[in-house]
């Protein structure tokens, strides 16, 4: 309940800080028993969609587009998840790629809260197709961003030509922070996942924490720097190995 109208959500035509007191529940294709709040959208200026599943009990999530692959990393609960012959049974931090033409369907198995991007696939001359990929994010092997010991990414998906999307980790110690204000064509897409500390988005600057997403669209001027006492971790998305020119063609 908010009695004075403040809060830190903020859009802009190429950033977005969206904040936990200022999401909106609604039903979505696809989804049943499930309420979404779609943090990132095509609306806002984005070429893929991130949202948050709240599964009930019961509740199921299956692909309801042509040519859409999908991420889902599971924030809380446990998800079944079907596809194919396959059956796999996932706990929290554990995340599955499915292919634009890999049906497949989530079901809760208890009340659980998915992250889910979706995005049109580009296939790629000569590039096979991407395969299905389940996992656990704590299980995969850091590397030190740079060489900085105290930034630490963790590659979801394989760095393959045929993947055009790049979802990782990044965990930062209290006070580490990004080599520099990066400016890259790439956009991004980032769920708060520990701590807080400090975003530098565009030309401003903003507090942020657990919970919080943001959106950079491409060439947004970044930078992250972690404070408090613990470490601050963020799951981000960005587009990868691909051109552009075929949205001129
Ligand atoms: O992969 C990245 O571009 C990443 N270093 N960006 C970011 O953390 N804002
Ligand atoms: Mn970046």
């Amino acid at each position: 309940m908010s009695l004075t109208g403040a809060t830190r959500t903020k859009v802009l035509p190429n950033h977005a800080l969206l904040t936990p007191d200022t999401f909106v529940r609604a039903s979505l294709p696809g989804w049943t028993n499930a309420a979404c709040v779609v943090h990132i959208s095509p609306e806002m200026g984005a070429w893929f969609k991130l949202y948050t599943a709240e599964m009930s009990q019961g509740g199921t999530g299956e692909m309801a587009l042509m040519s859409v692959q999908r991420f889902a990393y599971v924030l809380q609960g446990e998800v079944g998840l079907e596809v194919g012959a396959q059956q796999h049974l996932l706990q929290p931090d554990d995340y599955a790629y499915l292919p634009s033409d890999a049906p497949h369907r989530f079901t809760a198995k208890s009340a659980a809260r998915l992250l889910v991007i979706d995005k049109p696939y580009q296939p790629l001359i000569g590039a096979d197709l991407p395969h299905v990929v389940v996992g656990s994010e704590p299980r995969l092997i850091p590397t030190a961003l740079m060489g900085d010991e105290a930034l630490q990414v963790r590659q979801m998906l394989p760095d393959k030509p045929s993947f055009d999307m790049a979802v990782n980790t990044m965990a930062y110690v209290p006070g580490a922070h990004l080599p520099f204000v990066e400016t890259h064509v790439m956009e991004h897409g980032l769920l708060m996942l520990e701590g807080g500390g400090i975003y530098r988005l565009a030309d401003q600057w903003y507090p942020v924490q657990a919970g919080d997403v943001i959106w950079m669209a491409s060439y947004c001027p970044q930078w992250f720097g972690a404070l408090g006492k613990t470490q601050a971790k963020y799951l981000i998305y960005k587009d990868v190995n691909r051109h552009s020119l075929e949205v001129l063609l």
